[in-house]
């Protein structure tokens, strides 16, 4: 056996389902000795594009995605997707060529210092120096990207060591996975006095708690205590957006409605919050809050995240634990109501609103009445973005995804692709702005060619529309964001997937749920009116008392 057979054994003992990549001269050895394995290569039109879906694959199961490149560009083309994993606390695993050990000691042909670019980016970079080091690599590979705090790994093989045979009888290793743990009692003890003694405490939940499944506990202990929760755009969903006591979320980049909430609290209880997701300036501006950090690790330090009590351990867990040494039972806040009441006033006027080009908030309305509870989207980074982490109610953890951390453009075609491959049963839909659609949509050829069904719309205003809104909020014009775009109808039926353009506000709704039901790949171009960005940022900075 040699050791690209030897690292196919070792991926499939880690039950990995998909392979995304595109082959080079320098992984011949690998990409064939998939053949015949339990594993299904993905070829790709973009290394970006692998990097993208190994990361949503991984975001959406718990469980690396892998990507796979030749060396040098290829390699390089995995960096984005790799970041964003890494930023976006996301368990990923890319491999790559590199070159030989006869000649990676001088100048020569695609030589770069691969494991050097990918270090920062990553958990974990490394070059496997011999065959027999694939299986211990491996499993290390998978074990520091999976345990708590995810991120991504890099392995380069070189090309010699690749087609290399394996001396001695070495196989994969057992896996062995993290078990979840219990806060320190002293903890639990210290963050219910503070607690207790509250006036008016406030929960926020970040990323760390939607990735482990802290949902139920969520619910508990919100119904217990009593409190309102608002979500940060990564955990959209955590806590659910038609339960009582839900606020939306926080990270907007003005004081949106649940920031009004975070305004009357004297304690702040931060379930899996990273600090990656959004500035706490915004929910502690004065620095006056008291802050109950509950992680998996401590946090990071901020001036505006001053942790008084930190319980380190499962946030479920600690939770419960929580919740069992407060007796106290919290009056609701009328302020809280208001605040659901004005984001529900917005959307039911964006329903209700039948002017082309749409506005953002009638878009949102109909993509919320065609996905079930259970279907993903993808918001791709742009305007589209705020609107749809402000305004899209959403029910279950995982079925709003945004990257937050990197917030990187384009990662949202590749990840429809990467998200109907890990819940075939579900559907997906990509939401993005033109800017976006142009960086990755060569993966609709993909996505035909492997018969791998979703839907992109797209938001289309011919520009860069974020930056115009951020030119224009802080310099009061705008300057080089304009472009020209191609007929994405007739451009996506020439790659054999279906295209739509929405010419009536009428249409979209029932276009959406046409294309999600079909067994195809769709993409629907619709008109968006960005003049409401600033008509939003003018009414939410007018917005100092509302209640
Ligand atoms: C890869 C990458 N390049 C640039 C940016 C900076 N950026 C953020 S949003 C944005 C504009 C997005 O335009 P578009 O996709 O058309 O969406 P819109 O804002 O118009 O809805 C840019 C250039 C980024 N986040 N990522």
């Amino acid at each position: 056996m040699n050791a690209a057979q030897m690292l196919v054994r070792c991926l499939e003992n880690e039950g990995v389902e998909f392979v995304f990549g595109i082959p080079g001269e320098e992984n011949i050895h690998f990409v064939t000795a998939l053949d015949g394995s339990s594993i299904r290569y993905v070829l790709v039109r973009h290394e970006q594009a692998a990097s993208f879906m190994a990361e949503i694959y991984g975001r959406l199961t718990g469980r690396a995605g892998v990507c796979s490149a030749t060396l040098g560009p290829g390699a390089i083309n995995l960096q984005l997707g790799v970041a964003d994993a890494t930023t976006n606390s996301t368990p990923m695993i890319a491999l790559s060529a590199q070159v030989g050990r006869d000649r990676s000691y001088k100048e020569s042909h695609q030589s770069v210092d691969l494991v050097s670019m990918f270090r920062p980016i990553t958990k974990w970079a490394d070059l496997v120096p011999t065959p027999e080091a694939v299986p211990e690599m491996v499993r290390k590979a998978f074990k520091v990207a999976q345990t708590e705090r995810p991120g991504a790994v890099y392995l380069a093989i070189p090309e010699d060591v690749e087609m290399a045979e394996i001396d001695g009888d070495g196989g994969p290793l057992p896996v062995n996975r993290v078990l979840p743990q219990q806060p320190i009692p002293a903890q639990v003890t210290r963050a219910a006095e503070a607690l207790a003694t509250a006036r008016h405490p406030i929960v926020l939940a970040g990323h760390g708690a939607a990735r482990v499944g802290a949902q139920a506990a969520l619910v508990r202990f919100a119904e217990q205590l009593g409190l309102a929760v608002a979500t940060t755009f990564h955990a959209k969903g955590v806590f659910p957006d038609d339960h009582p006591q839900a606020l939306g979320t926080v990270g907007f980049m003005r004081h949106d409605y649940a920031n009004f909430g975070f305004d009357q609290a004297d304690v702040i209880v931060c379930v899996g919050y990273e600090l990656q997701e959004f500035d706490p300036a915004r929910i502690n501006p004065n620095r006056d809050k008291t802050i109950l950090h509950l992680h998996q690790f401590p946090a990071e330090v901020d001036k505006h995240y001053p942790v008084t009590v930190g319980l380190h351990g499962d946030p479920s867990r600690s939770l419960d634990a929580l919740a069992a040494a407060v007796p106290t039972r919290f009056d609701p806040h009328q302020i809280d109501a208001a605040i659901r009441g004005l984001a529900a006033e917005e959307l039911d006027r964006g329903r209700a609103d039948d002017s082309v080009p749409l506005i953002p908030q009638r878009i949102v309305a109909d993509i919320r009445s065609a996905m079930d509870p259970s279907d993903i989207v993808l918001v791709d980074t742009g305007a589209a973005k705020m609107w749809m982490s402000r305004l899209y109610p959403t029910y279950q953890p995982n079925t709003c995804l945004v990257s937050n951390g990197l917030a990187t453009m384009a990662f949202a075609l590749p990840g429809a692709l990467a998200a109907k491959l890990a819940f075939p049963d579900r559907r997906v839909l990509a939401v993005m702005g033109d800017g976006a659609f142009l960086m990755n949509s060569q993966e609709l050829e993909t996505a035909v060619r492997e018969h791998i069904p979703f839907v992109v719309l797209i938001w289309e205003d011919g520009e860069y529309g974020l930056i115009r809104w951020k030119m224009e909020l802080e310099l009061g014009r705008h300057s080089h964001t304009r472009f020209a775009n191609p007929d994405f109808v007739g451009y996506a039926e020439s790659f054999g997937a279906t295209g739509y353009r929405i010419r009536a506000a009428g249409d979209l709704l029932p276009t959406l749920r046409h294309a999600l039901d079909d067994d195809t790949v769709s993409v629907i171009t619709c008109p968006v009116d960005y003049a409401e960005n600033l008509r939003l940022t003018d009414r939410l900075g007018a917005l100092t008392d509302p209640f």
